[in-house]
């Protein structure tokens, strides 16, 4: 198979399907891990009928970590060398104050952003060492950068994925590895939906009057960071909409 592989975590929507696309249409080679088989398997017709690349489906939820470490380990030869591993799958159920919050909904999001994130990593960069070369790209967060009402818990597991980051990047300092945290603030995805426990239209209401980011938007800063040169390592990148200044400060026209 010629061409490069990046794997993508969450891939079937937003952030994650953005990447794919982007990282299909420059002739990469695509590992695509979602919860939902179905809605990878077309993603998987789309892109391969779209882009002369291939496409292998990795169906598991990143909270599960036998059947992950299993699949990983167990990847074809072909699809092992692995060059881009992008740690997408996260999310946020509920604005809730921490004193009030739901604690199965918070594991949902621990085990997911973080420890889902910290087992890829686990299980994908040793191969990446073995290579001798590799880029992990964690998708972050603004919410990272400092808490916000509501947010408290989510907020946490983005200043954990930023600790991770650089605490890997430290321990592959003397290698050719890289590796770089995406921090984007408002992007319109399903994401929101989400957070609002399926309420579409108070997600929709959020966006509205403001030209928020999309998926699309932050896979080519994604892509941008895994094509500069060899030497060059992209630590971060904070990137949000034009209105919009802080996790809590932005500008609506409406
Ligand atoms: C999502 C950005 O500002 O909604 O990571 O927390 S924000």
């Amino acid at each position: 198979m010629k061409g490069k592989i990046v794997f993508i975590t969450g891939a079937s929507s937003g952030i994650g399907a953005g990447c794919a696309r982007k990282f299909a249409s420059q002739g990469y080679n695509l590992i695509l891990n979602a919860r939902k088989i179905d809605v990878l398997e077309s993603f998987k017709e789309e892109l391969e009928s779209s882009y002369p690349i291939h496409v292998y489906l990795l169906p598991f939820d990143v909270r599960n970590r036998a059947v992950m470490t299993e699949a990983i380990t167990l990847l074809p030869d072909e699809w092992k060398a692995i060059d881009v591993l992008i740690n997408n799958a996260g999310l946020v159920i509920g604005l809730d104050k921490e004193q009030e919050g739901n604690l199965d909904e918070w594991d949902i999001v621990i085990d997911t952003n973080i420890k889902g994130l910290l087992t890829v990593t686990r299980l994908v960069v040793p191969g990446m060492l073995e290579r001798k070369g590799g880029h992990v790209i964690n998708i972050g967060s603004i919410a990272g950068d400092g808490a916000y009402p509501g947010g408290s818990v989510y907020c946490a597991t983005k200043a954990a994925v930023k600790a991770l980051s650089d605490g890997l990047r430290i321990d592959l300092v003397d290698t050719p590895i890289r590796v770089t945290n995406i921090k984007p603030g408002m992007v319109e995805t399903n994401f929101s939906v989400i957070r609002f426990r399926g309420d579409k239209e108070r997600a929709d209401n959020f966006y509205e009057g403001i030209h928020a980011l999309s998926g699309d938007d932050i896979a080519e800063t994604v892509y941008f960071a895994a094509s500069a040169p060899a030497h060059v390592q992209i630590a971060e990148v904070l990137l949000m909409p034009t209105n919009q200044a802080t996790s809590t400060i932005s500008y609506k026209n409406k």
